[in-house]
């Protein structure tokens, strides 16, 4: 049923360019016997700085305008389908037969990605101002330049499906149905904010997604429990659990693998590959960067992460692949953050800024989007601009909200609230008994 072929090895393209990333040569044994000028050779190379390889090249492209249409078969009706076909460059896959390259969308369905990605950056650029205008405290992580993914996503599943992902969240919760009030409300650690203002930038919450998680990796086990739970239940949802190109040298993503496939759970393993760990670039950090095949027994599938439709289509096979009841998938998304890891990093001492440069003038995803949307004629130029101008006066309103709603009172009920359901309490913490809880409606009625 698998088949361990490419689709650029079906088109008669050369083999994907496999890593080549340490230049492994096996140990050497110093001998007592071996002649000088050996020993001094070898004892040279150990002393050597371990050579890093060039960035390797990534076999899916990352054109983010590399789908094609016709023209003349894109209807005039805003909610009629049109066929798409994506570059044959869109995936690489691992034990998988590839999904179709052909999609079908709407003219209203590009219009509604275009407007998500648009609205998505704004809202982590007027997260980048408050921060640096300290209104925002303490950790915030903007995913600018990987938008492609989490929109991709969203159109490529349900509101029954989970996703869960780490820190670099704001984007995610949005697209599952936060509003941007909410999102920033939160990062202000406002009282109306999506977490009450207790969670921050890396915890929120909304239905169907399950965080915003700071420890890295620990929400892919997470994101198996929440497949495990899908299938516990007979519902033919899928469950998103996504993480970075760092955190995939995680113990417990292996674990998490190991479980999922063992029980045929109905989760896509999701690596987003921004090509950096904070500072560390991904082939610095891992033995294999080919993250899609680090499931070994899973099979897997490298995605154009640029490429929004390429992303949905991605995960729309996905969604049905788990629905049949065919188990794990591994997919790395192969993206690229504009800023630093966080705010408190410039981004530029690990990278080149050309390189920067380059990502977001040849392969920007809002970019590539909204040149597909002119050359099929889905909207004109002049309707894409009010496209623009609505989520930027949308968004922008909403944050004015946020900002002008009032901070939690200083009192200790919002302190003791929303730690335990009534009746849920752990029986001993730390020495504690159920007994010893507060309760603030208790202290008040009493
Ligand atoms: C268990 C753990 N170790 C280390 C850290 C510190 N840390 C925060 S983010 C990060 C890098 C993760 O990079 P990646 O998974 O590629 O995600 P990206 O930031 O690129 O989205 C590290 C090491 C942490 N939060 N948790
Ligand atoms: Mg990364």
């Amino acid at each position: 049923m698998f088949r361990i072929k490419s689709r650029r090895q079906e088109i008669g393209l050369s083999a994907p360019f496999t890593s080549t990333l340490f230049s492994s040569q096996p140990p050497v044994m110093l001998s007592r016997f071996a002649p000088r000028s050996f020993t001094s050779s070898v004892r040279r190379a150990a002393f050597q700085p371990i050579r890093v390889a060039p960035q390797v090249l990534r076999t899916v492209t990352t054109d983010a305008a590399s789908a094609h249409a016709e023209k003349a078969d894109v209807p005039s009706e805003d909610d009629a389908d049109f066929e798409v076909k994506l570059s044959d460059e869109s995936f690489e896959t691992y034990m998988l037969d590839p999904p179709s390259f052909t999609l079908k969308t709407t003219k209203k369905e590009l219009k509604q990605m275009y407007y998500d990605m648009v609205a998505m950056r704004r809202m982590e650029m007027a997260a980048d101002r408050l921060y640096k205008e300290k209104k925002i405290r303490g950790f915030c992580h903007l995913s600018t330049g990987q938008e492609a993914v989490a929109v991709g996503i969203e159109h490529g599943i349900t509101k029954e499906d989970s996703v869960i992902t780490a820190y670099r969240c704001h984007g995610f919760a949005m697209m599952r149905g936060a509003s941007v009030k909410s999102i920033i409300g939160e990062l202000l650690g406002r009282r109306e904010g999506i977490a009450y203002g207790k969670g921050g930038s890396m915890h929120m919450f909304t239905k169907g997604f399950y965080g915003g998680n700071g420890i890295v990796g620990a929400q892919v086990p997470v994101g198996a429990g929440l497949a495990f739970a899908d299938q516990y239940q007979g519902k033919k949802n899928v469950s998103i659990s996504l993480y970075g190109d760092g955190a995939s040298n995680q113990g417990q993503v292996f674990e998490a693998y190991n479980m999922a496939k063992l029980w045929n759970l109905p989760v896509i393993f999701a690596c987003e590959n921004n090509k950096y760990g904070m500072g560390t670039a991904a082939n610095r950090s891992s033995a294999l960067t080919e993250y899609y095949k680090r499931g070994q027994y899973i099979p897997g599938l490298k995605i154009n992460g640029m490429d929004v439709l390429a992303c949905k289509q991605a995960v729309a096979f996905g969604k049905q692949w788990a629905a049949e009841g065919n188990g794990p998938l591994v997919y790395e998304f192969v993206t690229y953050r504009y800023g630093g890891h966080s705010m408190s990093d410039p981004g530029t001492t690990y990278r080149t800024r050309e390189e920067i440069q380059r990502m977001r003038s040849t392969q920007d995803p809002i970019a590539g989007l909204k040149q597909k949307i002119l050359d099929w004629e889905v909207a004109s130029e002049s309707e894409l601009k009010s496209i623009d101008k609505q989520a930027r006066e949308s968004v922008d309103a909403e944050v004015k909200e946020a900002e002008a709603m009032p901070p939690p009172d200083a009192t200790p009920k919002i302190l003791y609230e929303d730690i335990y359901v009534r009746g849920s309490e752990p029986e001993f913490l730390r020495g504690r008994i159920p007994e010893e809880n507060f309760y603030y409606e208790q202290e008040k009625s009493s």
